[in-house]
């Protein structure tokens, strides 16, 4: 299969509805590229969390330069759930942080982009390493403490949990820390597609009612349609607002996803949590991702 990748970026800046569909179709059409390269990886999480990413990367949600990815100001994102990652390696390639034509080299040998975030292969970007459930939000919450606290910038911390990952205890070490340190700088975002490696969550460890947890946890919790471009926005509008005003209170966004979004024999099937798309099923899904 021939397989190709645009060099067409975008800058980071507020959007519309429509601007982020047509983006977030592009990072799903990559991942579906990187991964029958790869020939092994996650299909199911990245291609759910795709619209988030859009919003995050350059939908103007968080503070990047890509020509100066290290720039101190920056807003800081972990991908706690680092399975996940072909969709931030998409999302930043497409925000011009690094040649496209490096999603190519998904999971090889020495690669720069590996198959669970690693920070010491130097992508700009990827603020730490992270794959083993439940750790990176730990190290994000980390982050925001030492910024809000100790250095008092006004960078702001995102990270990205799975909601099988609910079931890793240190999670919730995170979020009671968060909440008793008043981080508002904090944004967890949840992805809430109800699948994990083997089943549906509810069935292999119930985590439910997430909602009230995070609530009862002291965050300002905002429950939204993870493929709705409003309310995906709506709520990184509220989280930078209770940051502005200095609430005290982390925001926990619960996005509610469909694993495979946009790949008909893909979509809401755990089954693909973990597996790439063989040369058939990747010309189908390019069909599809128009
Ligand atoms: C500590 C730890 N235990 C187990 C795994 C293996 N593992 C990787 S992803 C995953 C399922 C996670 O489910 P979820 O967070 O819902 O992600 P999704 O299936 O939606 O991509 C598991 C068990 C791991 N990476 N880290």
């Amino acid at each position: 299969m021939n397989v190709e990748f645009s060099d067409i970026t975008f800058e980071n800046r507020r959007r519309t509805a429509q601007e982020l569909t047509e983006i977030a179709t592009e990072i799903r059409r990559d991942i579906m590229k990187m991964l029958v390269l790869a020939k092994s990886g996650h299909s199911g999480g990245p291609l759910g969390a795709s619209d988030i990413f859009a919003a995050l990367y350059m939908g103007g949600v968080m503070r990047h330069h890509k020509d100066n990815p290290h720039w101190s100001g920056r807003d800081r994102f972990v991908l706690s759930a680092g399975h996940m990652c072909p969709v931030q390696y998409a999302a930043m390639a497409n925000a011009g942080f690094f040649p496209k034509q490096e999603l190519s080299t998904l999971r090889q040998y020495n690669t720069r982009l590996q198959g669970h975030p690693g920070r010491d292969m130097g992508l700009p970007g990827i603020e730490t390493s992270s794959g083993s459930l439940g750790q990176g939000i730990s190290i994000a919450v980390g982050m925001a403490m030492s910024d809000k606290l100790l250095d008092k910038t006004d960078h702001r911390v995102f990270s990205l949990t799975g909601d099988g990952e609910l079931q890793e205890g240190s999670v919730w070490e995170a979020a009671m820390s968060a909440a008793h340190f008043g981080l508002d700088n904090f944004c967890w975002i949840i992805d809430n597609n109800d699948c994990q490696i083997d089943g549906r969550i509810r069935e292999v460890m119930n985590v439910y009612p997430i909602d009230k947890k995070c609530e009862a946890f002291g965050f300002e919790t905002i429950v939204i349609d993870g493929h709705n471009f409003e309310e995906i926005m709506g709520a990184f509008d509220k989280f930078i607002e209770n940051n502005q005003k200095g609430t005290g209170k982390p925001t926990a966004i619960i996005a509610k996803t469909y694993m495979g979004r946009g790949v008909s024999f893909m979509e809401d099937n755990f089954k693909w949590h973990g597996n790439p798309p063989n040369e058939q099923q990747a010309e189908q899904a390019l069909e599809e991702l128009v």
